[in-house]
Formats: C-alpha cells, structure tokens, sequence
C-alpha cells in the first residue's frame, strides 16, 4: 500500500464520519486525534497480521519481556515516524485546516511505569521491533497509572491517573484468548499411571483478559505486540448473583476484589494488605503469559523439549520471578515432565535483569503469605531450593553458611533474586559498574557458583522517540551534517565528531538550543506564570525522587548560591534557570519533603528581585514521559548526582547527552560509559569515587556533623532549614535535617558539597566560552550513538537469547 496525501485525507474524513458521524469540521481536537490514531492502527494492521503470520510458521525464538511496567507515553506521533507517514499525514491535515502537532498533545500518556526500569522496557519494545526481532511484551493492563502529580502550596498531592477514561484507541480486547489463573486452594496428590501428580484444588480462579497493543518497527514491515492483562470474575454478573445466593453487595464485593488485581500500579509497597496484592499481581500477569505462550507454541508442533530453543522469557527485575516456578510447574504437572529434564528446559528459557541493589526493592515475600495464596508454586519452590542447597554443598562443601546465606527461603522469607538467579541461564546488571558491584560485592556468593551466568547489559535509549522524535530540529541538521544514516544506525553519530570546531554547525545547534529553550520559557509561563530567561544556563534535574539521587544536594547548592548572592549583589554569576521534576512514592515522606523544599526555595528565589536576576528555580509539576520530551532538548546542564555505586545505570543521562546537554555527574551508573565516551574534557565530574564510598560503606568513619561543623556554607543552609529563614513552620524540614545530621546522611550528600560546588563554578567558566562549550555539546552528540538501545538490544539478543531477526515480507 503506497500512501498519499489525498488518500490520508480521503480515510481521515471517512474515519471522523463513521467513528463519530461528524464532518471534520464540527470535530473536537481529541475526536480528531481518536480520529488519526485509529487510521493509523488500520495502516499498521495488515502488517502486524503478517507478523504474526509469519512468526506462527517460523521456529525463529521467540522473545517475550516480562514486566510489570511498561512506561510507554504517547504512541501516536512514534508510530506517525516509524511507519514514515507523519510528513505526509501533516500535509494532509494541514488542507483540512488541522495542526497534526495539536492531535498529538491530545494524548494522554500511558504511564504505565515508577521511572527507569518502565521506560528501559517500553525502550527495548521499540528497539525489537525496529531491529525486526520477533520480541513481544507481557505485562498488566492497570486501569490507573503512575498517579498524576500536583503541586499544592509546594506539596505534592497525588490524583489517580484515569488513564483509561476516553478510551484507548490502540488496544484490541482478545476475550477469546483469555486465560484462568488460580490462587489460593489446597494441593492434592493424586497417583496416575506409577507418577505422583499434583493438582490444586477449591482455589479462586479469576479470569485474565489480554489487551493487544501493536509495537511497530521504524521503516520495516515488523508489528511486534504488547500483551497486557486485565483481570475479571469467571462468572457473568449474573452467576455471580447466584454464587452469592442472591447477596447483591457480597457479589459486588467479590468483583471488586478480582477488578483490583489489575487495577493500579504500585508506586510503593509499604503496607501489608498491598504486598499480598502485589504478590497477584505478579504471579497473575506471569501465570497468564506463560499460559498464553505455552499455547502458542504448542500450535506450532515442536515438542516442549525443544521449548528453550523457540522462546525466551525476560524477566525484568525481580517482579516477574515466580516465572521460575510457574514454568516448572506446567513442565511438571501439565507436561509431565521429570524434574531434572523441566529444570533444565526453565534455566534454558529464562533470563534475568537485575535493576538495583538497593536492599528495599529486592523483593522478599513472607512465606505464610506465598504459600497461603499459590501452595503449588511454593511447594515448587521449596524443591528448587532444597535441591540448590545439595549443589551449594557440592560445590563448596563444608559451607553451611554459605548455604544459609545463598539459601533462596531463609528467615521465614522468599526471596525472589535468588530465585531469579538460580532459574535462569543468564543475569546480567544494567551498566558496568552495576555488574562489578553485583559480581563482586552484592551478588558474590552467586558469581562464585555461576560465574559464566553473569554478563553487563549497557542500557540504552531509543534515538528514535528522545532525538529523532523530541528534537526534530536538531535531528534535520545532524541529517544534513552527516547524511541520514544515522536513524537506522545511530553508531553513525560519531561522524559529527569531525564537525566539533565547525563554526557553522556551532551556530546552528546554538540557534536550535535556543528556540528549544524559548518553548520550554513559554510553557513555564503559561502554566506557572513565571518568566524564565532563554539565554540563562539551564540545569535539569529530573528523575524520580529519591535519597540516593540526591536533589537535596542541587537545592542545598541552590540556597548557597541564594545566601552568596545575597551578600554579594555583583556577583559575576552566568544567570541559570534550575529545573526539578520529580515524583515521590506516596508514602515516601522524605521525599515528599524534598519537594517541599525545592519549592519552597523556587518561592523564595523566584520573588527576589535581586537574587531572582541571576538565578530561578522552577519545579516541573507531573514529570512524565511527554514531558520529558519537551524538557530533555532544552538542557544545557544535565544534572547525574547520584551518590556513587548507587544508581544501577540511570537513562536519563543517556537522554539528555543525545540532545547535547553536558552532563554534571558522579562516576556512577552508566555515567562510567558517558565518561569513557567523552573523556574529562566534555563532562564535568565531581564526588567521591567508588572506593572511597566503598571504604566508608564498609568500615565506616563517616560523620555528617563534622562536615557541618567545618564547612560555614553548609552549616547555614542546614540551618536555615530551621530557623524561619524560609517563611515556614521550623518543623517543616526537620526530617530532612535530621536525615543529614543526625542520621549520619546515608547518601553522603555534605561530602560532595564541597567537590558538587566546585563543579558548578566549572560549568559557570566552561559555558562563558560558548565557542568551547558548543564544541562540547556536539562531541556529545556525537558520541551519544552506543547509548542507542538498539546497540543493547543487539546484545542480548546476541548473549543472551541467541535469537535473530525476522524480516516480514
Ligand atoms: C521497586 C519497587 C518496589 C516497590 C513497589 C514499586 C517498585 C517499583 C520498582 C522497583 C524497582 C526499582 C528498580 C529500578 O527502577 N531501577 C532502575 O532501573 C533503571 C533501568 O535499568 C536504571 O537505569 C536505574 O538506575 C535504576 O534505578
């Protein structure tokens, strides 16, 4: 199908007449966009029939990444450029007096993801497909969101995020794949046939309904698919009616309890009844999703011992483990498979990311609780584990605490890494240094016994939504600098590098910069009222808030410059413009009252009209993926403060150097990678290495109270936390205080002050000498091609899956 312009327009004035029975004209902004994004989905559909036609016949692996967040954003204006169409689509609409841009922020996105590791996968999504890998998504269809976040009086205040309130266009319900998933029930033995066989009994069953979303390749015929699953009673209303002889509000009530398991994200799991629902949830999208695979590939005609060579599963984190157990267990007791044959086929077939050593989100489950809702699968467990302790005592005998320390049920808990780990034939960390740390200090015990198991995944980012797409100007002159290979093969970047002193690309990326900027100025007008100079340095922080991200230590910086300023009126400073934008976990009170602050001192700086002339701060309400293409390309700082060892890779990083930000850091994460692309010349660096925060960690030595003792500046920003200085109650940010003081400050924020200003007077030098500066940027886009994540998807699917790419005819 070759399309034209008058062809768009034909089947878009066709499409608004029978979704709506309206002419264009009479049409709302967003019965416009549902308008294009369902014709959009029709010019994808042929192919994403094909695919999957095509995948049916092929024994090429299939790869299936399990996640229980998929941060996807908005899909219209992607899918527009990955079929090649939004030129021609643009044109179309513009006879019809419609500004395509416009449709496009109509969207809502689908913040179906916390941060890092939801966008990492919705990432990997579009890099699968764009590479023609047959690689699919499995994960849960929530009905909210991330919750929307709003700044009220400097607080934030969190609305549920109805994603799902007018539609959306570009799921397809697939009741008839639907699939049972069973909780709760006692286990039966039964004898069959000389062979002990397990079968659960008097469990609930609740139904699993897949939603199909089509992922579409950049500029080739492959349609991949995200399945999600939502969750629904088994019995009609009306059964259910019965069931609860004739309670019309016990009935209710039971739906309600099933509707919830795919009801929200979690955006924290601090509360008892939440962790059992969190258990569901995963044992309720990995149940369904093995299901829907083994089902699959049963149509196919292999024989299940040949399953590992046909398909992967990933499980990314460790949310999706039990996967270990469940595919044991359809080997075992569906398959009738013996244990030694459906252990090796499980190791064979899965593969496991881990995304984070802080101990708070390694995913422990009590097991009263396991084993209350799924006795099967526990009962699966306890074997796994009994059996790896006798190879632990093999392999190191006379250990046995090594044996309780590796041992995956140990002090009346589960826990689901070790499963992971020991289920899966490879585990791979997220940036160089992550792996180091997790061979050799996290996971050690496990490296020793798996040595060749372990491997370092770089992430990445796709280049097609944060450059291609949130940076269309920059994208056209880095075409017209090197020519447009770089979309299919973004390691052709680095052929900009030749262009670092042209004087000519300075002067356009400058330009382009700038009128980035002055729409980012625009938006903070109209929604906050505040004018922010285009021409002022502007420094982004913004990521999910967090400890060990270490805004405090951006603000603290901040108010420091606010007291010097104060003193000192002419202080020659480069004006800036700091931006946060962060969310906190609900229950998160730290955190909650880092935002507090951060706005409190906005609030302050911003009404200063000595201070606010070189300096303002904005704090961006509802950081989420469309937002952050609208900020990213406006950076001029690029804020990776993390204290060292603590942020598994950071992807933002990678974002923010692709649009040629300078990145502000700590050798931590993948900023290691940036700094080995782009060496100490295009980076600013600051803070304490690995070994001294390690030195610490270990033997400790470390007291904040001295620090505050020494240092002037930072004793009087941690007392003017306190002392009314900020036009607030003196308990406000107590907490946060105490975090530093009295708690000794576990993330080291006053012992990079010192080393965290000095980088900041650099950046202030570095950016007076624009010639230099622009040199930097360029060097940095230039270098940024490695951080694609088709160069990481490359990898794994090399490494990890051995799977090829399949290219639909
Ligand atoms: C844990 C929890 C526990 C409570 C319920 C909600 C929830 C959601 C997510 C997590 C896991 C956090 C792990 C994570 O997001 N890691 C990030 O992964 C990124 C992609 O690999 C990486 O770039 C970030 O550095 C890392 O923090």
């Amino acid at each position: 199908m070759t399309l034209t312009k008058d062809k768009i327009k034909e089947d878009f004035i066709n499409k608004t007449t029978s979704l709506f029975a309206q002419d264009v004209s009479e049409c709302s902004n967003s019965y416009k966009y549902l308008a294009l994004a369902s014709l959009v989905k029709d010019y994808a559909a042929q192919n994403w029939l094909k695919t999957n036609k095509q995948y049916a016949e092929t024994s090429e692996k299939q790869v299936y990444y399990f996640s229980m967040e998929f941060l996807i954003g908005r899909l219209l204006q992607s899918n527009l450029i990955n079929l090649g169409i939004r030129d021609l689509c643009e044109e179309a609409l513009k006879e019809l007096n419609i500004n395509l841009r416009e449709l496009e922020e109509t969207e809502v996105d689908a913040g179906l993801g916390n941060g890092g590791l939801g966008r990492l996968a919705a990432c990997f999504l579009d890099s699968m497909a764009s590479l023609e890998l047959p690689g699919h998504g499995n994960g849960i269809r929530y009905n909210y969101g991330l919750f929307e976040q709003k700044i009220v009086n400097g607080y934030q205040v969190e609305i549920p995020d109805n994603w799902l309130k007018d539609g959306n266009i570009w799921e397809t319900r697939k009741d008839d794949k639907s699939v049972i998933v069973k909780f709760y029930g006692t286990v039966k033995t039964i004898e069959k046939k000389g062979r002990l066989n397990f079968e659960l009994q008097d469990y609930e069953a609740v139904r699993a309904v897949p939603y199909d979303t089509p992922i579409i390749g950049y500029n080739n015929k492959t349609v991949n698919t995200l399945r999600l699953w939502s969750s629904e009673p088994v019995h009609s209303d009306f059964d259910l009616y019965e069931f609860s002889k004739g309670d019309y509000v016990k009935a209710q009530e039971y739906k309600a309890d099933i509707q919830a398991i795919s009801q929200v994200l979690y955006p924290d799991d601090s509360t008892e009844k939440g962790k059992l629902l969190r258990l569901k949830q995963q044992y309720f999208f990995v149940c369904a999703g093995i299901h829907s695979i083994i089902k699959r590939f049963k149509k196919s005609g292999h024989s299940i011992f040949d399953l590992d060579k046909h398909v992967q599963i990933h499980i990314n984190d460790t949310h999706p483990s039990v996967a270990v157990a469940e595919l044991m267990r359809i080997l075992i007791d569906e398959e009738e498979l013996n244990w030694d044959d459906a252990f090796r086929i499980t190791v064979n077939t899965l593969a496991y990311t881990n995304h984070t050593i802080l101990s708070e989100a390694l995913e422990k489950w009590p097991i009263d609780l396991f084993k209350n809702l799924l006795p099967r699968i526990y009962m699966i467990i306890e074997e796994i584990n009994r059996r790896f302790c006798e190879d632990i005592r093999r392999k190191f005998p006379n250990d046995e605490e090594k044996v309780r320390r590796m041992s995956i049920i140990n002090d009346g808990v589960i826990k689901m890494a070790y499963l992971a780990i020991v289920g899966s034939h490879s585990i791979n960390g997220v940036a160089k240094l992550h792996t180091d740390i997790l061979k050799h200090r996290e996971l050690k015990d496990f490296y020793d016994m798996y040595t060749l198991r372990f491997n370092n995944k770089t992430n990445g980012i796709t280049h097609r939504r944060w450059l291609l797409q949130a940076n269309p100007e920059l994208s056209s002159l880095i075409t017209d600098t090197i020519g447009e290979d770089w979309i299919k093969n973004p390691k052709e970047l680095s052929k900009l590098r030749k262009f670092s002193t042209d004087t000519e690309l300075k002067n356009r990326i400058e330009k382009i910069k700038f009128n980035n900027k002055l729409l980012l100025a625009r938006y903070v007008k109209d929604k906050y009222d505040i004018l922010i100079d285009p021409n002022s340095i502007f420094d982004i922080q913004v990521k999910r808030l967090h400890a060990y991200k270490r805004q405090v230590l951006n603000i603290l910086h901040i108010m420091y410059l606010y007291n010097t300023i104060k003193e000192n009126p002419n202080l020659d400073l480069t004006p800036r413009t700091f931006f946060f934008g962060a969310k906190a976990s609900p229950s998160y009170h730290l955190a909650k009252e880092t935002i507090k602050l951060i706005n409190t001192v906005a609030t302050l700086i911003n009404n200063d009209p000595v201070v606010s002339k070189k300096i303002k701060v904005i704090f961006l309400e509802n950081y989420r993926v469309s937002l952050a293409e609208k900020v990213i390309p406006c950076a001029d700082v690029s804020e990776q403060i993390s204290t060292t060892t603590f942020e598994a890779s950071g992807t933002g990083n990678m974002k923010f150097m692709m649009n040629g930000a300078i990145t502000l850091a700590t050798l931590d994460g993948a900023n290691v990678e940036i700094y080995d692309a782009v060496g100490t010349d295009n980076m600013v660096l600051f803070g304490m290495d690995v070994h001294e925060v390690t030195q610490y960690l270990n033997f400790g030595g470390y007291s904040s109270r001295r620090i505050y003792n020494e240092d002037n500046r930072l004793r009087k920003v941690l007392d003017q936390l306190i002392d009314g200085s900020l036009n607030v109650s003196p308990y406000e940010f107590e907490n946060l205080r105490n975090s530093l003081l009295d708690m000794n400050d576990e993330y080291f924020v006053l012992k990079d002050f010192n080393s965290y200003v000095k980088a900041q007077e650099k950046i202030d030098l570095l950016y007076r000498d624009h010639k230099k500066w622009l040199e930097m940027c360029i060097i940095n886009i230039a270098e940024s091609g490695i951080f694609s994540s088709d160069n990481t998807i490359k990898e794994y699917a090399i490494d990890i899956w051995n799977t090829n790419p399949v290219r639909i005819k």
